[in-house]
């Protein structure tokens, strides 16, 4: 029944699609691509139905049939094509192009097997990896284009200043329709799969049995798509980590400049005029000299010319300051594997450095400026070996360098990129993200959403969602806040139920739903939830029973993927598991503390979990999370924040007031001088938490957890000696903790907080981040597909 359905959706979107397409080759208006090494599209159905205003028609139908349109949606498999916040943020990206009648759309590559399924062992807590294969049964969104086909090369050699390449694959494209909310516009996302070229194939030595000579292109075709993000700890793990984002950039430029031609355009130095290609992070940088080539060697433009066309058609924003997430590639790899872009990218560095050195030397600049840049020069010359840094030749070529939230952008301009923002401050902008209304709030929370539609007055907010500041007028009602509360514990249930049915954990429902979900990763501090949670529990053991039956009952939600590869991650996700198994099977603490771990962490899972929470933890140490954007989709479904000065939660806080948000930790600007503190040995940990070190060291949860609590304490061989700073930030964290539940306890007060969470999530719509990216970097207007006649 549901390949019956999603066939029948499909029909429906076709029309709309090719419509989309004709008109935008008509019109020949500029067009943005955004080229992304991840998507998490998330069930495309449940989407589609509701993007085309047609849930009510498909219940219908299928109730007659004996089916309901919730149990066919939940039948369809993730597209297991993300990692996490950067690839939800690419389908809020294209929901949003779509619904704005924007002429763009995505590129990406089709991984067989997606990052991983997540499991956990029920005897030891760990995290447990399988592959995902989540086209196993097929795919009805997507259509396989096998005529749309390009080369791509790797290896071989420069000979007279063009590529011979040692091996080549084809790159063949595998189209999904992305429907606007209300509009007949219907956008491309172009997934490209790797396959072997049959020019490669070696017949001959095929037939004399040599296997291993003859499947070689093969083999390497199917490694290129298999998973995202494979393992880079080998060179062998970075040359196909390489070749998978080349791959993703060859095939698109080859796409878009095919697609430029086909529309009649010719003059090259106007391919900025129609043609705007977005850098999601710095996966897809090879773009920029991958045009630099086409444009140069198979197009006859000079160094010149093609440099000043790139250099207006590619821009690039960064999605993390994390100094180890920021791309590099040993030069030595990139010349073996792409050695005419090398040499395209030598030339970029060295005309780069001279024309940096001629502004500095025009600014004649001041002698403090003068060391620090001396500093800084010595210590990239002193690294071996010579490294190619992808985001410095991001920040180069684009046009314009965009941060993802304000206190991000800032960071970006005043650290990360300082040296560059100095030479060309126009090109640095701020895009705060935002996320779909559609799927995070009008689709996965119908019963909120009535009841907003009904205060609102209308349902303009699943657009225009400035509408939904009508709500804080009746905050306060009693009847708004009993169909709220209503509308919570209907999720509630929903979770309670999927949480039994995966965890066998069975949570009460009158408790608090205290949620974090997000990757698992040092900097984002999971760790600081759970040492938290085994604090409170420490306490309520110590309470007499009447004192006990005062504590606020909580449910405690993690979920979280761990990189296959990050230790300490995986160690956090053990220890929660462990506390859960402790902490759950208490019967002197019963309902009043339940820790659940949920496992394999997706978009559905979090269509089921966001709706239901009402508390959530965006605690990062301050500077880390460049935005976040779950923290926007628990806003916008009425949940509270707890959580640190950083990333979006800075403007989200604006927004909602200080009253209505849990804030708690060191700032920006402190954490440096905590991190001195600690190494100088100055640090003196609060009481309670070396108290929970100990109870955690006591063997409580099985294992004493040597690894994790070691790295907190610097100890020798256990890492960097608190790094995130949970230590520092933890007395804070309990206190306010201690807010939440006193807040919690006044129901009414926390309904109206809840009220004026969603009133006042209006600036984290997608379509808003969309419009000004439209306006204010890749110069497009709005395409709108006429209604048939
Ligand atoms: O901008 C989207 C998201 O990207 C990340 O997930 C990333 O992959 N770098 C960041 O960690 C998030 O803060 C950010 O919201």
């Amino acid at each position: 029944m549901y390949q019956a359905t999603a066939q029948s959706v499909r029909e429906g979107l076709v029309e709309r699609w090719n419509d989309t397409y004709a008109h935008f080759h008509k019109e020949n208006p500029k067009q943005a691509y955004y080229l992304s090494m991840e998507y998490l599209q998330g069930r495309a159905l449940t989407n589609a139905i509701g993007n085309m205003g047609l849930t009510g028609e498909y219940s219908e139908a299928l109730r007659s049939l004996g089916y309901t349109l919730e149990d066919v949606m939940s039948v369809e498999r993730n597209a297991g094509l993300g990692n996490g916040g950067l690839g939800r943020l690419a389908s809020c990206f294209l929901d949003s192009i779509a619904t704005l009648d924007l002429p763009a759309w995505g590129y990406g590559l089709r991984y067989k097997y997606g990052l991983f399924k997540q499991g956990v062992d029920k005897a030891t807590g760990e995290q447990l990896e399988y592959a995902d294969d989540w086209l196993e049964v097929g795919n009805p969104w997507e259509v396989a284009r096998p005529q749309v086909s390009y080369p791509i090369s790797f290896y071989g050699k420069v000979v007279n200043g063009k590529w011979a390449p040692g091996k080549q694959v084809r790159a063949v494209a595998y189209d999904s329709p992305i429907p606007g909310y209300k509009t007949r516009n219907c956008i491309s996302l172009r997934m490209w799969d790797a396959q072997p070229s049959a020019v490669e194939f070696d017949l001959a030595a095929f037939n004399a049995s040599d296997y291993e000579t003859s499947m070689g292109p093969t083999n390497l075709a199917s490694m290129l798509c298999a998973v995202l993000y494979p393992g880079d700890g080998t060179r062998e793990g970075k040359a196909l980590r390489l070749s998978q984002q080349y791959m993703l950039c060859s095939a698109s430029v080859q796409d878009i400049l095919a697609r430029w031609k086909e529309r009649g355009n010719s003059d090259w130095s106007k391919l900025h005029e129609k043609v705007a290609i977005q850098m999601n992070d710095t996966h897809p940088t090879l773009a920029a000299p991958e045009l630099m080539r086409i444009l140069m060697d198979d197009e006859g433009l000079s160094w010149d010319d093609a440099w000043a066309v790139t250099k207006k058609t590619v821009a690039y924003t960064n999605h993390t300051v994390m100094p180890e997430a920021l791309e590099k590639w040993p030069l030595d790899l990139v010349e073996e594997l792409l050695p005419r872009h090398m040499e395209i990218i030598k030339r970029i560095d060295e005309e780069f450095i001279a024309s940096a050195a001629k502004a500095k030397a025009a600014k004649a600049a001041k002698k403090d400026d003068k060391k620090k840049d001396d500093k800084k020069k010595k210590e990239s010359e002193e690294e071996k070996p010579a490294m190619v840094r992808m985001a410095n030749l991001c920040c180069i070529s684009g046009m314009a360098i965009n941060g993802v939230a304000a206190i991000h952008s800032e960071i970006v301009k005043d650290f990360t990129f300082n040296d560059f923002y100095k030479l060309f401050p126009e090109k640095f902008q701020n895009k705060t993200n935002g996320v779909t209304p559609r799927r995070w709030l009008a689709f996965c929370n119908p019963q909120l959403s009535a009841v907003i539609t009904k205060w609102v007055g209308n349902d303009k907010w699943v657009t225009d969602t400035d509408e939904l500041r009508k709500l804080a007028e009746h905050a306060t009602n009693p009847e708004l806040q009993a169909e709220w509360k209503a509308a919570k514990l209907a999720r509630k249930k929903i979770c309670k139920d999927y949480i039994k049915k995966v965890t066998d954990i069975d949570v009460p429902i009158d408790s608090m739903f205290d949620i974090q979900v997000k990757r698992i990763h040092e900097y984002k501090r999971q760790f600081l939830n759970i040492l938290g949670i085994i604090y409170r529990y420490k306490q309520m053991k110590a309470m007499t029973p009447e004192e006990r039956a005062k504590c606020v009952p909580r449910v405690c939600i993690f979920g979280g993927k761990a990189y296959a590869t990050y230790t300490q991650a995986k160690r956090i996700v053990r220890l929660i598991n462990n506390v859960g198994s402790v902490v759950n099977n208490d019967p002197e603490i019963g309902d009043l503390l339940k820790v659940v771990f949920v496992p394999d962490y997706n978009v559905s899972l979090a269509e089921t979990l966001i709706p239901a929470s009402e508390l959530s933890q965006h605690i990062s140490t301050a500077g880390t999370e460049a935005s976040g954007t779950s923290n926007m989709k628990f806003q916008m479904n009425g949940c509270l924040i707890i959580g640190t000065l950083d990333g979006a939660n800075v403007e989200i806080r604006e927004c909602v007031g200080d009253d209505n948000f849990f804030l708690f930790g060191i700032t920006d600007p402190e954490v440096e001088p905590a991190r001195a503190e600690r190494a100088a040995g100055k640090f003196v940990p609060d009481a309670r938490f070396t108290e929970t070190l100990e109870y955690v060291r006591s063997g409580v949860f099985g294992d004493k957890f040597e690894e994790l609590l070691g790295s907190l304490e610097g100890n020798e061989g256990f890492g960097r000696g608190d790094y995130f700073l949970v230590g520092k930030d933890f007395a804070s964290y309990l206190e306010a903790q201690e807010r939440v539940d006193v807040a919690y306890a006044d129901s009414m007060g926390w309904t109206e907080s809840s009220i004026i969470s969603t009133a006042f999530s209006g600036k984290f719509n997608s379509d808003r981040t969309i419009d000004q990216y439209a306006k204010e970097i890749w110069g497009i207007k709005p395409c709108t597909v006429p209604e048939r006649k």
